[in-house]
């Protein structure tokens, strides 16, 4: 972090390209931002950057100056002298037998350091595919991203403060404000027995480097296999509460249908709701655009990425003629359950042509993919097979 990050830098962010997403109004500026090369603006104030669908075919871990930037409150994101070592601290307060206040450096050193390897995905990844549109941003399928983070644990943390008998959810908040005051602050609330979970990172590293600013530096939650709603940046504030906390962003905000795959009637309003949680499952062909050109009789390795909410994939199955035939691809090494999956398959076009490629994958609860979006008013969890229409030539 230098002092060169602050609001100024933001404002700079030039615009050197365009790029278009294949929807309609998909067109949007390529711009740098601090830490990060260009990537794909959606709003300014805040911050919002996808990105570019390339970055998932060069590598299963998205580079740090690649990885997507979500937002909410327009004074985000912090201040960068807000999160220096001399100033910013995270406290642990509410129904615990001691109160904490940590410098991230005694975070470090007090409690074990552990990894793990995830995607962070945002719950509204790839609205923009939706017909007719849902309101929200249109994203592409860049607002997710693999890294390897690191961190303690925050059940570790808990139990240093000592969690009161009447204890029943924990709420996150990070250094970023509402610029005005009537404006919810970005809150988030999980249960505790949820809190407990070992896999629940307090995380300051992203891929080997501190955290970027613009995902969280110095400090963020990490929840394994749950959408990025969770993943607090610049935390900086835990409160234990003995009642269920009743936030903007828990309620109304990111909540889906209290149904098994959290979809009604397109247009239809949900009878019940609960907050967003786990992923569902996705696949994705990086290797191939939509509009690419291929060469008949010529073999071409398909490759692309799988993903669920941590149960683990078991089989990627690809298809060259629309769905109607299918063929299994090989899986990658698995690098960790939360992880992106790679997979490959060999494929040579027979002959001149249109053709539409598909993927699909299945984990190891047999859970799948369906062809046909999965709605919801706020267009979330989208993961149906998602065609790639190319060219034979
Ligand atoms: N402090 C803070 N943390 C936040 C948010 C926010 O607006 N403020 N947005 C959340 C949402 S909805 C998502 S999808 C992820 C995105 O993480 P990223 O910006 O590091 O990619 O951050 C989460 N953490
Ligand atoms: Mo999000």
């Amino acid at each position: 972090m230098t002092a060169a990050l602050g609001a100024a830098a933001l404002s700079r962010g030039l615009a050197a390209d365009f790029l278009t997403l294949p929807f309609a109004n998909g067109e949007r500026p390529l711009v740098k931002y601090p830490q990060k090369r260009p990537l794909i603006r959606l709003t300014t104030r805040p911050p919002q950057l996808e990105t570019p669908f390339s970055v998932f075919n060069e590598s299963l871990l998205t580079p740090n100056d690649a990885f997507y930037v979500r937002y909410h409150l327009t004074n985000s994101p912090p201040k960068p002298e807000t999160l220096q070592p001399d100033q910013f601290r995270l406290t642990v307060k509410g129904k615990v037998a001691t109160p904490l206040t940590l410098p991230v450096e005694e975070l470090k050193t007090r409690f074990e350091n552990t990894e793990v390897v995830a995607v962070n995905q945002c719950s509204g990844n790839s609205r923009g595919f939706f017909t007719p549109r849902v309101q929200g941003g249109q994203l592409g399928h860049g607002a997710m991203g693999c890294a390897r983070w690191r961190g303690v644990r925050l059940a570790d943390v808990l139990k240093a403060a000592g969690l009161d008998a009447s204890a029943k959810q924990v709420v996150f908040n990070g250094l970023d404000t509402p610029f005005l005051p009537a404006t919810p602050d970005f809150l988030k609330a999980i249960d505790v027995d949820q809190a407990l979970d070992p896999e629940l990172l307090l995380a300051f590293e992203q891929n080997g480097e501190p955290l970027p600013w613009l995902n969280g530096f110095p400090l963020r939650l990490v929840v394994p296999g749950h959408y990025g709603t969770y993943w607090i940046k610049h935390l900086h504030e835990i409160t234990v509460t003995e009642a269920e906390f009743k936030g903007f962003f828990m309620n109304p905000g990111y909540r889906i249908p209290d149904d098994p795959c959290a979809a009604i009637e397109p247009g239809t309003t949900p009878k019940r709701t609960v907050p967003i949680s786990r992923f569902n499952v996705r696949s994705f062909i990086t290797s191939v655009e939509a509009g690419a050109t291929l060469k008949a009789g010529v073999q071409t390795l398909v490759r692309g990425i799988a993903f669920d909410d941590g149960h683990g994939i078991r089989e990627v199955v690809f298809s060259a003629d629309g769905g109607r035939s299918w063929r299994a691809a090989e899986l990658g090494k698995a690098v960790d359950k939360y992880a992106f999956r790679e997979w490959t398959v060999a494929f040579t076009p027979e002959r001149a042509g249109p053709l539409t490629l598909m993927a699909k994958a299945t984990n190891r609860l047999g859970q799948s993919q369906p062809f046909e979006p999965l709605w919801n008013p706020s267009g979330y969890m989208r993961n149906c097979v998602e065609p790639v229409s190319v060219h034979v030539a």
